[in-house]
């Protein structure tokens, strides 16, 4: 079980590797080449951010596994400078000054999961509870003042849209839908990042390297809950070998492989 530590000390072997090796170039790969190497993934070590309440669960910590998922890995050069690397389920960009070579991908998904129906009759987006000024008819006076604006009649039934109770139901654009009430966003935003960060070490004609995941939630707003787990990082290492004359078939109409 890797704790934050172990993953700092596994980022700075890695950072150390990849000085040592030198400015040596990516396997001697150039624009319009690829390269197909067939991978053995080793069980993922997780921090303790991937479980419930950042707490690794106990027996999982006694699972151990010899078996390996096998992958294979696409590596091609659009490019003298880029280098891409296709998984089979995601593809992921990087450059071909570095070696080893790594590769990064990044998605984020925010939500806003707080959402309220108020009352909010010249619909600006502000509830009227707190809107300065509020003027459904549109004549310049604040319906909120029954003195200067006497009557707010947008729907043209003769009754004041004001009073709920002489006028249940407000429609002046005959959509069906009640006038005065609004869905209003709350400004606090759910981020759901994740991140992907392979490394890939050609040598000759074996490979080897590491893919870490990164999952994390964070909070922006004013309706935070107090606390939001660690980031989720899971770490899986790698070896593998080139293939030669590999028979592969990518996208539409692709023949899965006999
Ligand atoms: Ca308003
Ligand atoms: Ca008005
Ligand atoms: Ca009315
Ligand atoms: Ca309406």
């Amino acid at each position: 079980m890797l704790d934050r530590r172990d993953v700092r000390t596994i980022s700075a072997r890695a950072a150390l590797l990849a000085s040592l090796a030198g400015v040596a170039s990516c396997g001697g790969l150039s624009a319009g080449d690829y390269a197909v190497y067939r991978v053995a993934l080793e069980a993922s070590e997780q921090a303790p951010g991937c479980f419930p309440g950042d707490r690794p669960i106990l027996a999982e910590e006694y699972d151990a596994t010899t078996f390996r998922d096998g992958q294979t890995l696409l590596l091609y050069l659009p490019t003298d400078d880029e280098a891409v690397l296709d998984t089979g389920g995601l593809v992921l960009k990087g450059s071909t000054k570095d070696d080893p070579y790594t590769f990064e991908g990044r998605s984020e998904d925010i939500e806003f999961p707080f959402r309220d129906m108020v009352t909010d009759a010249d619909q600006d987006g502000i509830s009227d509870d707190v809107d300065l000024f509020v003027d459904a008819d549109k004549d310049g006076d604040d319906d909120t003042d029954t003195t200067s604006d006497r009557v707010v009649d947008t729907d043209g039934d003769k009754r004041d849209d004001r009073d709920e109770l002489e006028d249940p139901f407000v429609d002046a654009d005959n959509d069906g839908d009640e006038d005065r009430f609004r869905e209003i966003v709350g400004g606090t935003r759910m981020i759901s990042t994740l991140r992907v960060h392979i490394t890939l070490r050609v040598d000759g004609a074996t490979v080897s390297g590491d893919v870490t995941r990164t999952t994390e939630e964070t909070c922006d707003g004013d309706l935070c809950p107090p606390h939001v787990d660690a980031p989720c990082v899971d770490v899986q290492r790698f070896r593998g070998v080139e293939v030669d004359d590999p028979d592969l078939g990518f996208g539409v109409g692709a023949q899965p492989a006999r």
